[in-house]
């Protein structure tokens, strides 16, 4: 067998070898959700053939001639009996684009579908594209809201970097065939994290947004808004009120945003939604939950005090460290709920749990009481209530009690 062949073999045994691998759950968990050992998605994931030219005779050395660096931030849905991630995917040059990936069960199994999607431009080009959310709306269509990034036109002469970022729209009905509709039209000077809610409310078309003055900063604006508009060709938003708005010494102190569509649920729409603070190593992204009202999804109902998630181990590695973010959750006929997020902009997980279970977290977990000493009072009601429910226990709750010694 000449080189070639070998190392054709070698990296087809290797692309089964992934695609193929079962997913572990993790043991105990927190009682909240149980994580997945492996990535859902990788850059490794992505065929072999979208990345390397397969003929001997054009690249004999079997290069990557079309690298991809890295699959992250997917919309979710579940679509003909499958889960389908539409997920970011980043090129080496650095442009993102869309493609869709199908699995069975939603934890492990998942593979793209022979070509990217091709997500028709505007008059304005974008030059990049990312962070789809999938809303199943009930006018019948499937829309998919996504970042549109074009370089800044105010930006000063030599400044490469300073984009606007704007909310594209495309629309489908098979997950094949997508229609560009007009970008969404709002009085912020920039948009991200765009949502669209899957109910008419007033008989309008409702969105979630983030209004925010700079590219990366929130400046005047920030917290997760809200906004209606008469039709979606072309959308267009007047006045946004903010929904969960950001605040001092929180996981959401530097920006937040909306995340997965929302979820109906008996108690009201659950939120999962991201929060960005600052540190000294740079900015860190987690993801926190909250309920709102079921008649009027713009009222929070209940806030849990911190975040859901937050990046663990080889997470907090990656193109951008420190980050997890979400934009698409599935909810199962059974009740489960996978969450799917990804980290430090590189790879794609899933964490599973119910929607009672999160029910419960978000209307059972106290609220963030935003100063240390009211912290301390918090926990200090929590012990005092286990410790009353410990002193005369046996079995495994005396076992607790005297691990302590007590
Ligand atoms: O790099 C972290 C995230 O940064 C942006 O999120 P936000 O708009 O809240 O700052 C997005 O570009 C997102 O894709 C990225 O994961």
């Amino acid at each position: 067998m000449n080189d070639f062949n070998d190392r054709l073999r070698q990296l087809a045994t290797s692309h089964r070898a992934l695609i193929t691998r079962k997913n572990v759950k993790e043991p105990l968990g927190n009682g909240i959700f149980s994580r997945y050992k492996y990535p859902v998605l990788t850059n490794e994931h992505v065929p072999l053939f979208w990345r390397y030219d397969l003929n001997e005779k054009t690249n004999p050395y079997l290069m990557e001639r079309l690298g991809v660096n890295c699959v992250f931030n997917p919309g979710a849905i579940e679509f003909d009996g499958k889960i389908c991630l539409v997920a970011r995917v980043e090129g080496n040059d650095r442009k993102s684009f869309f493609a869709i990936a199908k699995s069975d069960n939603g934890i492990d199994g998942f593979r793209f579908s022979d070509y990217p999607l091709v997500i028709p431009e505007t008059d304005d080009p974008d030059i990049n594209v990312y962070d789809m959310r999938l809303t199943r709306h009930e006018d019948g269509y499937i829309y998919g809201l996504f970042c549109t990034e074009r370089s800044d036109p105010s930006a000063p002469a030599g400044d490469l970097s300073s984009a606007v970022a704007q909310c594209g729209i495309v629309r489908t009905t098979d997950m094949v065939h997508w229609e560009r509709l007009p970008d969404l039209k709002t009085q912020s000077p920039q948009q991200r994290n765009v949502v669209l809610h899957p109910e008419f409310v007033d008989g309008k078309y409702a969105f979630y947004t983030r209004p925010q003055d700079g590219f990366i900063n929130a400046g005047s604006g920030g917290g997760i808004g809200w906004g209606l508009s008469e039709t979606m060709n072309p959308a267009s938003i007047g006045e946004e009120i903010i929904v969960d708005d950001r605040q001092y010494h929180t996981i959401k102190e530097t920006k937040n945003g909306q995340g997965a569509v929302p979820i109906k649920t008996a108690a009201g729409w659950l939120h999962i939604a991201h929060g960005v603070r600052g540190t000294a190593a740079g900015l860190r992204y987690v993801i926190y939950a909250f309920l709102t009202d079921p008649q009027q999804p713009w009222r929070v109902t209940h806030r849990p005090g911190g975040f859901l998630i937050a990046p663990r181990g080889d997470e907090y590695i990656g193109d951008v460290g420190n980050v997890v973010f979400c934009n698409g959750a599935v909810t199962r006929p059974n009740g489960e709920l996978i969450i799917y997020y990804a980290s430090s902009d590189t790879r794609c997980h899933a964490a599973v749990t119910t929607v009672d279970r999160m029910l419960d977290y978000c209307m059972n977990t106290p609220e963030d009481p935003l100063r240390s000493y009211a912290c301390v009072q918090q926990r200090i009601g929590l012990i005092n209530e286990n410790l009353k429910l410990l002193r005369n226990a046996t079995g495994i709750l005396a076992e607790i009690r005297d691990i302590q010694g007590g």
